[in-house]
């Protein structure tokens, strides 16, 4: 297919905007159901959701269009997101918000005698991603439309997303999300686009009739990246950025050739083998598997998507390609880019620059975020996998290697150790790409993601590379989109923070710190919308949750909530040791002053996780067996909510009470749900670890229940820690595991949790679970004492509201933009 001609496109009259009133959106709305999806009033509610789906999509066009065409226009530098992550959730009520239509949508809904509710209810979540990395992804890009930066996003446009989980017997198990079946309003599909991606074959070397040495990839099984674009709209202020997701298809000559061959079948099968590519998103989230096909999908993203970067570029000289484009890393994942970009540069027939002049462009364009010091989640690739299925890469990834190497010798010489830890090979019988390495030495800028992970960073993980370049070295502290974490999920408030700080915190959210006057000042009425207003959100929760779970959550009790990944190092088992002491508080009549809690764990463990698994089974054994007794009644509550997503999220953090945040210091890079939680008001328990000490910064001490060791404490006590000597001083601990120990939650399964239990008496429990218990202990009922004060609570609550301002994501894009991508505003 042609391409179409840019200058052409811009030339033409610019678009008008379609009306927004209620009775032409009434209109479009029914054309689309009976016109072009042939459905009729009274079908399957779907079917409503997408006729106005498109109908958004419409009014979406004309500034999707001019946002294009400025940036066409003023040549302006840009910003490439490379993600194999975007984890977006719905889409509808975020574009009614941002074009601020959301009242005559109201009103046309009306002719269908259908709300706005049980509409969006019908969307499927995008659910392309698998937790913090993916969503923080989807958060940048909201933020950098809000903030009218020309940013593309590049991922990839997977069949399956990330699996719905549902529980059998107390255990997990997968189910595949199959979220486009019934199709995806969203996207545009653009085929005049489609990039061709290689794999395998062999490379040739050869001179050029001007004597110079060039290589060749040839013998190639080449694959179509074809693209999808979905719109980001910015809030109120008409950019329409591009989410471009990658899917594969198999080539035509593909197709060809090997049907005419005559093994049809086989030709089938090998097709599909190449369409496999974007079939479904891997869902570790801390684990590198190794897996053949997820390199596959690495390379096929960001060949895909430097090659669109490089089309679009068009004919300007190449030495001023880093002038105008950066492209910014979602951790390792995209990191085969510092070489492809490489070997676009060297080999491409129209290029072919020389080593130096390409590495110079390659260096001044790359910038890398680290997501994770956790080493088992490194990304490491066999050179002997690199070879087979990239084998020009890996020659490449050689060559910068070699020199490299010579520059670090030069600076230390005789330091053999030193080069070989700084190697991008790791020796060894099998010998690996190191990932990390290769996005290192690439890039201009290497970031971690909140202050304490990058210092992290610098002073373990990263040290070699931070003492040859600190300058690169750089701190990002993540943050969430306050329209979708506050406006969208939390109506009532949002309306109250409309009344009080007037209408633009949406975009400003430093403003809500001028509530903090209001925490103290005895504004009795304040206090008791804030309350009426927690209490309202508080139902809608209890209602999701009796729903899924068939437990009654009073609405008067503490919410208690810890919703993310589950993973040894996060210490959901933290959560329940304490949840079973108050257990057996209870069962000892050890409950003056009891406060009423309800506990809400939920997450998904990667399938091939079998401890994580196992804790999923401990958690409902555990709810099982409390919510079932008499004895405890009302007193406490524990769910494991199922199939815990972006959507969900939206029901729970607005709900909670405490926020549980209790990692093992440093650990967490920085967690993004504490964000979230923080923003709607409620009050975090949590370790000093990652973000949650920026948080503690910001609402000051007395406003966070801190407790456990840090990071420096962990890391000191780790070579002799004792979990035993814990065990021993603390009779609550004994009593917790002297329960677990009797089977009272194996049901009829004796010796169920032994594997849990031997791994937290462990002295090489890397997450030193036991060291930590008391102190969280002491500060649950320091929580408790302040619950106790309905008033002193209401006013942490709104103090933690108002001082969330700075975990906007459009702070942390500001700043990305300010110190790595120096980008021009469109506005
Ligand atoms: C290769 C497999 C794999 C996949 C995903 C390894 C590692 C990951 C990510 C690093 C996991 C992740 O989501 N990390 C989280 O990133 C968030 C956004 O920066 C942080 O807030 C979380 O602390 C971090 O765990």
């Amino acid at each position: 297919m042609a391409e179409p001609h840019h200058a052409i496109v811009c030339a033409l009259p610019s678009m008008p905007a379609l009306p927004t009133d209620d009775e032409t959106l009434s209109r479009d709305i029914q054309r689309y159901l009976e016109y072009h999806l042939g459905r009729y009033l009274g079908c399957n509610q779907y079917y409503l959701y997408e006729a106005l789906a498109y109908t958004i999509r419409d009014r979406i066009m004309a500034d999707w269009r001019n946002t294009w065409c400025l940036k066409k226009k003023n040549n302006s530098r840009r910003a490439h997101y490379l993600s194999l992550e975007f984890l977006i959730g719905r889409s509808l009520g975020n574009h009614l918000l941002n074009l601020d239509i959301r009242e005559p949508v109201d009103e046309a809904l009306k002719d269908f005698a259908i709300s706005l509710e049980e509409l969006r209810d019908t969307e499927p979540d995008a659910g392309l991603g698998n937790g913090g990395l993916g969503r923080l992804a989807a958060c940048f890009m909201d933020s950098c439309a809000t903030l009218a930066l020309p940013v593309t996003g590049y991922g990839l446009r997977y069949e399956y997303g990330m699996f719905h989980q549902h529980i059998e017997n107390g255990y997990q198990v997968e189910d595949p999300d199959h979220w486009m079946r019934d199709g995806h309003p969203w996207e545009v599909e653009r085929p005049e686009y489609t990039q061709t991606v290689r794999f395998c074959g062999r490379t040739e070397h050869f001179v050029d009739p001007e004597g110079k040495p060039h290589a060749r990839w040839i013998e190639t099984e080449d694959v179509l990246a074809v693209p999808y674009d979905v719109p980001v709209s910015g809030y109120r202020n008409r950019i329409v950025n591009t989410l471009r997701l990658w899917s594969a298809s198999a080539t035509d000559e593909f197709n060809l050739k090997e049907f005419n061959a005559g093994d049809y079948a086989d030709s089938v099968a090998s097709k599909n083998q190449a369409e496999n590519i974007t079939m479904v998103l891997y869902p570790n989230d801390a684990n590198e598997n190794g897996k053949e096909l997820r390199l596959r999908q690495q390379y096929f993203l960001t060949s895909a998507s430097l090659q669109d970067a490089f089309r679009q570029y068009e004919q300007r000289p190449l030495s001023e390609f880093a002038d105008h484009n950066v492209f910014q890393l979602n951790d390792t994942h995209p990191s085969i880019a510092v070489a492809e970009m490489m070997r676009i540069l060297l080999d491409d027939p129209d290029k072919r620059l020389e080593w130096n002049e390409a590495w110079a462009i390659t260096t001044r364009c790359m910038a890398y975020t680290n997501h994770t010091l956790l080493p088992e989640a490194l990304e490491r690739w066999p050179v002997k996998l690199f070879n087979c299925l990239l084998p020009r890469l890996l020659e490449i990834i050689y060559e910068i290697n070699a020199r490299f190497l010579a520059d670090v010798r030069q600076r230390w010489p005789g330091d053999t150790d030193r080069v070989r830890r700084m190697s991008l090979i790791e020796e060894g019988p099998d010998p690996q790409v190191r990932m990390a390495w290769l996005a290192i030495v690439g890039s201009f800028s290497v970031n971690g993601v909140a202050a304490l992970h990058s210092d992290l960073l610098k002073e373990g993980l990263f040290r070699d590379f931070y003492e040859l370049w600190p300058e690169r070295f750089n701190n990002k502290t993540n943050g969430v989109t306050p329209r979708r974490w506050l406006a969208i999920a939390n109506p009532p408030l949002a309306e109250l923070l409309t009344e009080q700080l007037g209408d633009g915190w949406q975009a400003d959210l430093g403003r809500l710190q001028k509530m903090e006057p209001l925490a103290d000042n005895g504004d009795v009425a304040f206090h008791r919308r804030w309350r009426e207003i927690r209490l309202h959100n508080k139902r809608r929760l209890a209602q999701l949750v009796e729903a899924e779970t068939g437990v009654a959550f009073d609405p008067n009790a503490l919410f208690d909530i810890q919703v993310k990944r589950i993973h040894e190092y996060k210490r959901q088992l933290l959560n329940v040791l304490h949840v079973i002491h108050l257990y057996n508080r209870i069962r000892q009549g050890d409950t003056a002053n009891w406060v009423d809690r309800c506990v809400l764990i939920g997450g998904k463990a990667a399938p091939g996780y079998i401890r994580a698994k196992e804790i999923i089974k401990l958690i409902n054994n555990v709810a099982g067996v409390i919510n079932n007794d008499p004895a405890v009644g009302n007193r406490l509550k524990l769910v494991f909510l199922p199939n815990y997503g972006v959507t969900k999220m939206m029901t729970i953090c607005p709900a909670a009470d405490l926020s549980e945040q209790i990692s093992t210091a440093g650990k967490e890079a920085s967690g993004t749900g504490n964000m979230k939680f923080m923003m709607n008001g409620a009050i975090t328990i949590g370790t000093y670890d990652g973000a949650n000490i920026e948080i503690m910064d910001a609402v000051g001490e007395d406003n966070f229940f801190l407790f456990g060791l840090r990071a420096d404490e962990v890391q000191a006590m780790r070579a002799n820690y004792r979990p035993q000597h814990f065990i021993d001083n603390d009779p609550d601990l004994q009593a917790v595991l002297r329960l677990l120990d009797s089977d009272h939650f194996s049901g009829m399964e004796p010796g169920l949790f032994r594997g849990i239990l031997d791994s937290l008496r462990s002295p090489q429990d890397p997450w030193m679970t036991l060291a930590d218990f008391r102190s969280y202990v002491d500060a649950q009922q320091r929580a408790e004492a302040v619950w106790r004060d309905h008033d002193q609570w209401t006013r942490m609550s709104i103090r933690n509201c108002a001082a969330s301002g700075g975990f906007s994501t459009d702070r942390t894009i500001a700043e990305y933009n300010d110190e790595i991508w120096r980008l021009p505003s469109l506005a």
